[in-house]
């Protein structure tokens, strides 16, 4: 563990301090979640069907403030993007109150890492508020998300809805016009042409045809998303607004698996790409805190985590699984190392009920932060 890291303010400070701090909209909702939940737990939630994946959601999702997918692990994943998983996941995070990360882990060329993040079936930014990157490419795949991000952001309050309606006189045909329009921020209705422009001009009425097509821009709310899905998806989690729509990185800059390849020179570029990156990058998938210059306030979330088996003493060793997983207990991870929020998938899954062990992790990891921080319980 980096002792320099451990005498950051961040060390000390309440996750309300940080998220008075906070640059990112997206990492002063999260920190302000964790009060409010008295959680810094996400849960990694490695189940293979959507079924599965939903129901866990809705179980677990009281006692965390991140949920983990990896989308690609999970069989009849519905791509519709109203009612779909991913809306569904959506309509459960407002619910319970928690975050959709896809551990993506985006590793290519900055153009490839855009259509990654913003197309193809799973559209993952639609429904994920967080996602991370692996930093091989280097810092140009950190930029290249960013501006999709922001793409995306300044497309998302207005939706198109196009109608097409044939004016008279009625004609078999129409011109056809695009009707699935890219959407863009223009913010008003828009009739083209207006059908009073449009008299036939004395040619047979049978062969002229109207179209009207209309494209409507209405801001968009979270609501909406919820239209279309179950009865009582609409619901919202007390206490705290709906999350903000920008987008969060987390780079990968440590990893949990035993011998793993990153250096400490790989970490530290990291870091500087982050520092680079303030307003797209909440912060880092690593094993410890990683804020070490006064004016860095990054979140670190931190995978292979476990409790020690019922009874045993906590003395931060966990058998790995076996398959390069290393485990370390809450108590060390964020007591010792600084982490802000724990990642814990079998632990918690593979457990007699998911549910106790999940409140389990809750109480044991926010206990480790309140200790850190010199906070009575
Ligand atoms: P586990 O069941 O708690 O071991 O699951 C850990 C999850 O975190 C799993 O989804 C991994 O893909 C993920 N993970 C990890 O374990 N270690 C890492 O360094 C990174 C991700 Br990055």
């Amino acid at each position: 563990m980096c002792a320099a890291s451990n005498r950051h303010p961040t060390f000390k400070a309440s996750f309300a301090e940080r998220a008075n701090n906070a640059t990112h909209p997206l990492a002063n909702y999260l920190f302000r979640l964790m009060e409010l939940k008295k959680s810094n737990l996400c849960l990694s939630a490695d189940v293979t069907s959507a079924r599965e994946l939903l129901t866990i959601a809705d179980r677990i999702g009281p006692s965390i403030v991140v949920l983990k997918t990896h989308y690609d692990l999970v069989a009849g994943w519905d791509f519709h993007p109203q009612t779909g998983t991913g809306a569904k996941l959506g309509a459960l995070a407002r619910r319970h109150g928690f975050l959709i990360f896809e551990d993506r882990k985006f590793g290519d060329i900055g153009s490839t890492v855009q259509l990654q993040y913003t197309a193809g079936n799973a559209r993952i930014i639609d429904w994920a508020h967080i996602v991370n990157v692996n930093m091989i490419p280097g810092k140009a795949a950190v930029t290249a998300l960013q501006q999709a991000a922001a793409r995306w952001r300044s497309r998302v309050n207005y939706e198109v809805r196009t109608s097409v309606s044939v004016g008279t006189p009625v004609s078999d045909s129409f011109d056809e016009e695009d009707e699935n329009p890219t959407p863009a921020p223009l913010p008003s209705s828009k009739e083209l042409p207006p059908p009073s422009n449009l008299h036939n001009n004395g040619r047979k009425g049978s062969i002229v045809s109207i179209t009207t097509l209309t494209q409507s821009f209405e801001p968009v709310d979270s609501p909406r998303f919820a239209s279309g899905i179950a009865e009582g998806d609409e619901l919202v989690y007390a206490g705290i607004e709906e999350p903000p729509w920008e987008r969060g990185l987390l780079i990968l800059a440590q990893m949990s698996s035993a011998g793993n390849l990153i250096t400490k020179e790989y970490t530290q570029a990291c870091v500087e790409a982050a520092r680079e990156h303030k307003d797209f990058v909440m912060g880092f998938i690593s094993q410890e805190t990683l804020n070490s210059e006064q004016a860095d306030d990054f979140i670190s979330m931190t995978p292979g985590c476990q409790l020690p088996p019922e009874g045993d003493e906590d003395d931060g060793n966990i058998a790995g699984d076996g398959l390069g997983q290393q485990y370390n207990t809450p108590s060390k991870l964020v007591g010792l190392g600084g982490s802000d929020i724990v990642i814990v998938g079998r632990g918690i899954l593979k457990a007699a009920s998911p549910q106790v062990e999940a409140e389990q992790y809750r109480r044991k990891a926010w206990k480790a932060y309140q200790t850190r921080i010199g906070q009575q319980s």
